[in-house]
């Protein structure tokens, strides 16, 4: 490849090759726009994967930061500190969990395996699953992090390929289709663990009722429901949680990205506390998880997502967005498909890939990505407003058009 500069040749010379990034050095950020080094702007509509709701360097977030990192940043919890216990209880407040307990930690992953982790010992703790047979449906399409136990229960190829032999005791079933559930599960079922929307996928939005249908079969087969709001937590589905869209109290909720502010990485597990008090002194752990520069950030991120109204926001700009996508002609465009500011467009194939649809929009100024070479994430920070979203709009327009320009005419 051919090295931009000094910065890609160190990459290229260093990094492992496990991403393909898009040709931009990027340099510096402020709200929903992005410099490279020669200091051209860009529109960020993809939020570092929805880690970035607040916008790049939110004044109240960083106060919050360089306030706590001066003060105390990191004990390990074999101390307490002043931090840890109104984050959590932030925690439970904003996301209207009540009577629930919270175990903090860095990455989504790491709050995904917490979750496996509460549900097998309560499976064979409290409902009595013999040991080591505890069992936990997923759906296909999932994506809940990188860990070699979340890849054991991945079904794309490629996030597998090389890393078995893998973890034992995952079942899968199609995402949306809660009578598959239902059939799925056995005595030994611990728990179903499931995105309210798939990210990854492409941005795959369930029938409505599923989740609550969901729910309801969990309840009735004494199976704990988790639902993964790594990416969909927070706002960004319009929403604090996707579960709220259908009155879904989870039994457990992984939460991440957004938590830290666009700053740090900062996760929780949150859980009914009869399910979280199957955790004693030492079953499990995190050098940093529950920090008190997390807990910090973490805490003034959810204090701006509800002093900023940013879920009703992102329901009303993420309506607008689509709708402005949707009214478009472009053959280009299979599908349009999302839920408040966490929106997917389909490209069709026979035309360009969402790569070089990325590619185009990176010419015209507006930062994406590519996700299962078809879609084109469009997640941009919760607290766009409507100039800086007809700017954005007006760019992939344009850039859309240029692209259409190029191909439509080689094909027809
Ligand atoms: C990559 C995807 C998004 C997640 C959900 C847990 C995690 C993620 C629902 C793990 C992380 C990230 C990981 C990043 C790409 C990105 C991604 F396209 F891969 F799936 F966002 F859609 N649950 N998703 O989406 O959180 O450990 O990364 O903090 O790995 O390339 P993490």
């Amino acid at each position: 490849m051919q090295h931009m500069n000094l910065s890609t040749a160190l990459e290229a010379q260093h990094s492992a090759r496990n991403y393909h990034p898009l040709p931009v050095v990027l340099t510096r950020g402020q709200g929903v726009y992005l410099w490279d080094e020669d200091g051209k702007r860009y529109v960020d509509m993809m939020s570092a994967y929805s880690a970035v709701s607040f916008g790049h360097g939110h004044p109240k977030l960083l106060a919050a930061l360089t306030a706590q990192a001066s003060q105390l940043a990191v004990t390990s919890r074999a101390f307490h500190t002043d931090q840890l216990g109104s984050f959590l209880k932030a925690v439970v407040e904003t996301t209207g969990l009540t009577g629930y307990k919270v175990l903090p930690m860095n990455t989504g992953a790491e709050a995904v395996e917490t979750a496996v982790k509460a549900a097998r010992k309560w499976g064979h703790k409290v409902k009595g699953i013999a040991a080591g047979q505890a069992e936990i449906i997923v759906c296909t399409g999932n994506f809940a992090g990188r860990t070699t136990t979340i890849v054991s229960f991945s079904t794309e190829d490629q996030y597998r390929d090389g890393f078995g032999p893998f973890t034992p005791g995952f079942k899968h079933v199609p995402f949306g289709d809660a009578e598959a559930l239902e059939k799925a599960i056995t005595a030994n079922t611990a728990a179903f663990i499931v995105e309210p929307v798939q990210g990854e996928a492409g941005i795959i939005v369930p029938p409505a009722g599923y989740l609550a249908k969901c729910a309801e079969i969990c309840k009735r087969h004494n199976v704990l429901l988790i639902c993964d709001e790594v990416q969909t937590g927070l706002g960004r589905t319009g929403r604090v949680l996707a579960c709220d869209h259908e009155n879904v109290k989870p039994d457990g909720v992984t939460l991440g990205k957004a938590l830290g502010g666009g700053l740090l990485p900062v996760s929780a597990f949150a859980a009914r506390a009869d399910v979280m008090d199957v955790f004693r002194p030492g079953d499990h752990g995190s050098t940093f998880g529950g920090n008190p520069l997390a807990c910090a950030v973490g805490r003034t991120a959810l204090q701006v997502l509800v002093e900023e109204r940013l879920s009703e926001r992102a329901e009303a700009t993420g309506k607008e967005l689509i709708a402005e996508l949707r009214s478009w002609t472009s053959p280009l465009i299979k599908d349009v498909r999302g839920k408040g500011l966490l929106v997917g467009v389909e490209i069709d194939p026979a035309y360009a890939t969402a790569r070089e649809v990325c590619e185009m929009l990176l010419k015209y100024g507006v930062l994406s990505k590519d996700t299962h070479h078809t879609v084109v994430r469009f997640a941009p920070p919760l607290n766009m407003n409507p100039a800086e979203l007809h700017d954005a709009l007006t760019r992939v327009k344009t850039a859309f058009s240029e692209l259409e320009h190029e191909r439509v005419k080689r094909v027809a």
